[in-house]
């Protein structure tokens, strides 16, 4: 079984009424509770109860934060190291001045956000470490939009499921680089769209004017270059149909958590 096989029930079991419906079990059953089967039955119950509390505790839990002094000397840049497309390279010849951020799909009401806009909202700055599959990390400060102001701002459908980030670069015609992530993560508190990198503006390299931080993932799920973020409830609709350019190009995992 893949492990995307795994992870989907699993899913839907913390979305169902499972956890409910164990709950009223243990309530108030105590003639069956003598029967031994039942109570190995309760005790799966419960056991799957807490796997599935200590998965939601973990969802919400803070990355580690570093302090200055940790920062790493040299952030490697990796995968593309700027964005492709004509109008990207229009952005660049005019420092972002006219680049605008859309938010859309499933939302209420669709937002299209400069820069300056960008930075004039509240900002978090994080120290935080980035880890890549290719093995290597590094530890850098970034500071952006949290990325629950914007779709509190445009207001989501209660249909929206995923938040899918699409960006300026391009692995084949017709193939950009893309990911995704869903609502716990899009709310996480360290969930940002950095707009700066230790201190400076954003470099090109490492996917100006803008880029996911989503410090709960692997460095994949860290979209540059992001040009658009649309809300859905299916990321089976987009590209390859496996929710990010790495999960449809290289079957990797869809929720790369660490
Ligand atoms: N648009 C875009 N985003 C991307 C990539 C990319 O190639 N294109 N590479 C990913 C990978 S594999 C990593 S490790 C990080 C690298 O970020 P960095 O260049 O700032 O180190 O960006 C991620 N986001
Ligand atoms: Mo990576």
């Amino acid at each position: 079984m893949t492990h995307r096989g795994l992870v989907l029930p699993r899913r839907k079991f913390l979305t169902g009424a499972a956890l409910g419906g164990s709950g009223l079990l243990l309530s108030g059953c105590d003639a069956l509770t003598e029967n031994a089967g039942f109570r190995q039955f309760l005790r799966n119950g419960e056991a799957l109860n807490k796997g599935a509390q200590r998965l939601i505790m973990d969802r919400s839990a803070l990355a580690p934060e570093f302090s200055a002094a940790d920062m790493s000397p040299t952030f490697k840049a990796n995968g593309s190291v700027t964005g492709d497309t004509p109008e990207y390279n229009a952005h660049v010849a005019d420092k972002f001045a006219r680049w605008q951020l859309r938010i859309d799909g499933m939302v209420r009401k669709p937002l299209s956000l400069s820069l300056a806009q960008l930075m004039a909202m509240p900002s978090r700055e994080q120290i935080t470490r980035h880890d890549c599959v290719e093995g290597w990390s590094a530890i850098g400060k970034w500071r952006g939009t949290p990325l629950r102001l914007l779709l509190n701002q445009a207001g989501m459908s209660t249909k929206t499921r995923y938040i899918v980030f699409h960006c300026a670069d391009m692995w084949a015609p017709d193939v950009p680089y893309y990911e995704s992530i869903d609502l716990i993560d899009a709310f996480h508190p360290q969930t940002i769209l950095a707009w700066s990198m230790n201190d400076g503006v954003l470099p090109i390299r490492h996917g100006a004017p803008l880029r996911l931080r989503v410090e709960r993932q692997l460095g994949y799920k860290h979209a540059k270059y992001v040009m658009r973020i649309e809300a859905t409830d299916d990321f089976k609709k987009f590209y390859g149909g496996n929710g990010g350019y790495w999960e449809d190009a290289h079957d990797y995992d869809w929720y790369a958590g660490i």
